[in-house]
């Protein structure tokens, strides 16, 4: 069978989980939130990483149809948590470019967080410089309807794509991903530290949360702490877990 045909069939048979990583404030030690990502657990292929089946669910039309289900997913175990005694935090969900061009991805959000009695405030939509840019003044809109839901949004993989900061100081974001190219490069690379020292000084000049991704070691975590960093989320802290595992941290209040 097709990748595609797979991936319809993955819908139909609940074969998609998501993991969670942490993401961890850099003053208090505390995680503060999570990012939802996908894996498909397939029968045949086993456990198959996304960047071997978004593009292909980006290239068909299945995208709309897996991004929707990782939303309902998302709302579902936030709920679960709450209902449990959890202490929940926010989860934080990756959308693709033709997700995010979708008109319904406004009536889809509301309904789905609706159906589990979830707070806006819990969910957080991450989007790349790319998808942002491909129709900038479209997608400043839709960035205004979804924030008026009171969700919170993040650009991802900042500074890998066209950093437009005209279109940047337009975007009602809350927070910078740094890319962790930037990151893997901090201890030992000038310019990757230089970088990642711009991209924190504008952010908080704009207003914006910091956080770097891949963050893996103890070296990194300093260079970063002291740059003023305001979040970490990498192997260091933790890899991205299945639910369980993010179940107890956040019952032992790590
Ligand atoms: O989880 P991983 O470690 O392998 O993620 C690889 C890539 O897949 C990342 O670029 C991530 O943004 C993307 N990804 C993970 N989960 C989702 C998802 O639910 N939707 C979309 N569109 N992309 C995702
Ligand atoms: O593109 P996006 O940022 O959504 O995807 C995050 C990706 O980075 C996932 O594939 C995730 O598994 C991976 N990742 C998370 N932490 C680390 C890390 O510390 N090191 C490396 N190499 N990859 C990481
Ligand atoms: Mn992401
Ligand atoms: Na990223």
């Amino acid at each position: 069978v097709t990748l595609e045909r797979g991936l319809l069939r993955a819908l139909e048979r609940d074969e998609f989980v998501l993991h969670y990583q942490p993401q961890v404030d850099l003053a208090s030690g505390r995680i503060v939130g999570l990012e939802a990502l996908l894996r498909w657990q397939s029968p045949e292929l086993g456990l198959v990483p996304p960047m071997q089946f978004i593009p292909v669910a980006e290239e068909s039309n299945l995208i709309t149809a897996i991004g929707t289900w990782v939303l309902d997913k998302a709302c579902a175990t936030l709920r679960a948590w709450r209902d449990a005694g959890l202490p929940v935090v926010p989860v934080a969900v990756n959308v693709a470019a033709s997700q995010f061009a979708h008109q319904d991805l406004e009536a889809t959000l509301r309904g789905v967080l609706e159906k589990h009695g979830v707070d806006p405030a819990l969910i957080e939509f991450e989007l790349t410089e790319s998808l942002s840019m491909e129709d900038p003044e479209a997608s400043i809109a839709m960035m205004h309807r979804l924030k008026a839901i009171g969700i919170a949004m993040a650009i991802d993989d900042f500074g890998t794509g066209y950093s437009n900061l005209s279109y940047l100081k337009r975007f009602p974001v809350d927070k910078l991903k740094i890319d962790q190219s930037f990151t893997r490069g901090l201890v030992n690379d000038a310019e990757d530290r230089s970088i990642v020292t711009a991209v924190i000084r504008l952010a908080h000049s704009l207003g914006l949360r910091t956080i770097a991704e891949g963050v893996e070691t103890e070296g990194q975590l300093r260079l970063l702490a002291a740059q003023g960093c305001d979040e970490i989320q990498g192997y260091y802290f933790s890899r991205p877990l299945p639910e369980a595992g993010i179940v107890a941290m956040l019952r032992d209040g790590v």
